[in-house]
């Protein structure tokens, strides 16, 4: 095996998706498989809840998942809003390799995804049914900086993404990013991860680019994307990850001191790097290597 082979992960619960994304990659498998087992270990891990069957729902009440897939060679899928199916990413990846498109979403992403197979659960937990009932009592919207209890069952936090990128011993890229968005919503809204170069981004000439916060910020500045442009520009990750930081406050410097915006970064050398507008943004990654496997390491402005 290629020795550079790794896995990184948004936040703390990245330790988990890293060791089962490791797994693929330790028995040869493509960075590809690697993500997409890596994101389907947070989508049905019952102690998230911005991801996946564990969830916060949007304000009706409704919880929607969004989720991308992309390889380092541009073939990328996604679905959006889609409800009441446990691994949302699994969908995006069908989408990619079994349609012409690039994304579906709601209804259709559904119906494409039961004609696929994937079975139909009704999501909604009776922990997160009692955070939104709790919710309605004030109805505000006003996204916290961090989590800052970790993503318990029932969290009043709203925002924490599973963005995750591999690089497998072939010298291959990929990357996934999976949650169920900002918790209380609007019907219908879609953030940043389901969107190609928003949430994420992959070119196996470059690197690899995911992002997790308040994903408006990541759509108005195709964040991933210009991530991975100013790696192509000769930047480190950790470099092009602070550069799009910077772009982000520029564009909206009242709005930034409020907001979390994070990204997270490898080169197809395998460095990684990281920045986040605000403290308390950590990332996980898993190499195989001697020491400690999942080492969780702080990035902040
Ligand atoms: C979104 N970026 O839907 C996601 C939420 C998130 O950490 O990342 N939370 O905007």
């Amino acid at each position: 095996a290629n020795a550079i082979a790794r896995v990184v992960s948004t936040w703390d619960f990245g330790v988990g998706a890293n060791r089962v994304a490791w797994g693929v990659l330790a028995r040869g498998g493509s960075a590809l498989d690697a993500v997409e087992a890596g994101a389907r270990w947070a989508e049905s891990d019952l102690c998230n809840a911005t991801v996946g069957r564990c969830g916060n729902p949007d304000r009706d009440g409704v919880l929607t998942l969004d989720a991308s897939i992309m390889d380092g060679d541009g073939r990328c899928g996604a679905v959006a809003a889609l409800e009441d199916i446990v691994h949302p990413v699994s969908v995006a990846r069908a989408v990619m390799e079994k349609t012409p498109h690039v994304m579906l979403v709601g209804q259709g992403a559904q119906q494409f995804a039961v004609a696929q197979g994937f079975e139909k659960t009704p999501l909604l937990t009776d922990t997160a049914r009692q955070a939104w009932r709790e919710w309605q009592k004030t109805s505000q919207y006003t996204p916290q900086i961090n989590a800052e209890r970790r993503q318990r069952p029932g969290d009043a936090s709203n925002h924490d993404t599973l963005g995750i990128l591999a690089l497998d011993a072939g010298g291959h890229l990929a990357g996934a990013c999976t949650t169920s968005g900002m918790a209380w919503k609007m019907h219908g809204r879609v953030g940043d991860s389901p969107i190609i170069g928003a949430g994420l981004y992959v070119d196996n000439d470059v690197g690899a680019a995911t992002a997790s916060g308040v994903g408006e910020e990541m759509v108005r500045n195709a964040a991933s994307f210009l991530v991975v442009e100013l790696m192509r520009q000769g930047r480190s990750p950790a470099q092009a990850c602070r550069e799009a930081i910077e772009r982000v406050v520029r564009k909206r410097p009242e709005a930034s001191k409020r907001l979390q915006v994070c990204f997270l970064a490898m080169n197809r050398q395998g460095e990684v790097g990281a920045f986040a507008l605000h403290k308390g943004f950590v990332y996980a990654m898993h190499d195989g290597g001697p020491g400690p496997h999942d080492r969780l390491h702080d990035s902040s402005s």
